[in-house]
């Protein structure tokens, strides 16, 4: 039987810089002999991308806070059914821009959900699976809220106060402080290339293929 492949989860504030990291760290993997997929949350499946869509229409601004609570957690249980748990079962490794992470950051601190109800619904969906690693994109919002709105349309999320963004990243590093086994923040106001080395730097620690 194959050994179970490993989740990494990307996370950090709007525009830090993690879903461009994801390509490259899937290409270098690969170059080991390891086979990856490349996911995303909310989505990465057929009825969780519909979920994703209904989370992020500006159309649903005002959306009670449970139910985008609960959105979040079904779109999860569905990627989880049909991408996420199959690949680490064959084997495969999983790279995921975003994950439950996300949900105590913006659910958590954004709309000020108590974590402990956030907690139950990660066991509840997620049993006992935890990511292996958790890369922690990190920079001051005002520069990522910049990097990111040069781009498109403001979704229901980017059109968010910095507040609501600085309280994410807040929720961000005390996780990753309680918890440096797992967690690897990374400084993205650097330039991209130093931002991939210390990206392949950390996963490198998970397996000796990378070594
Ligand atoms: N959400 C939630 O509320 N609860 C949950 O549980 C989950 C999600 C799972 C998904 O949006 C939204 O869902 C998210 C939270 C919510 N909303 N917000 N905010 P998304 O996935 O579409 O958006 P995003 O995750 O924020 O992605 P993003 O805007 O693409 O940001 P990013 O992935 O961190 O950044 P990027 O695309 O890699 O880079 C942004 C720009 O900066 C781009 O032009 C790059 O070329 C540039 N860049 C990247 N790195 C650098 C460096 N090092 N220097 C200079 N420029 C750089």
């Amino acid at each position: 039987m194959s050994q179970r492949g490993r989740l990494i989860t990307f996370e950090g504030i709007e525009g830090a810089g993690k879903s461009s990291q994801i390509a490259p760290l899937a290409d270098w993997l690969r170059a080991r002999g390891l086979t990856v997929i490349t996911t995303r949350e909310p989505g990465g499946s057929p009825i969780a991308e519909r979920i994703r869509a209904l989370l992020l229409d500006r159309a649903n601004t005002g959306m009670d806070g449970t139910a985008e609570l609960l959105l979040v957690f079904a779109a999860r249980a569905e990627h989880l059914a049909q991408v996420i748990t199959p690949a680490l079962t064959a084997g495969t490794w999983v790279l995921c821009d975003r994950f439950t992470d996300a949900t105590y950051a913006y659910q958590g601190g954004g709309r000020g959900i108590d974590p402990s109800r956030i907690a139950v619904l990660e066991d509840l969906v997620q049993g006992a699976l935890r990511p292996d690693l958790t890369l922690v994109f990190d920079l001051p919002p005002a520069l990522g809220l910049a990097r990111a709105r040069g781009r498109s349309e403001p979704d229901r999320f980017e059109a968010e106060r910095l507040s609501f963004f600085d309280t994410a990243r807040a929720v961000y590093l005390s996780r990753a402080a309680a918890d440096p086994g797992r967690y690897r923040v990374l400084d993205t106001t650097r330039p991209f290339g130093e931002v991939s080395a210390a990206v392949t730097r950390s996963v490198a620690a998970l397996d000796e293929r990378c070594a």
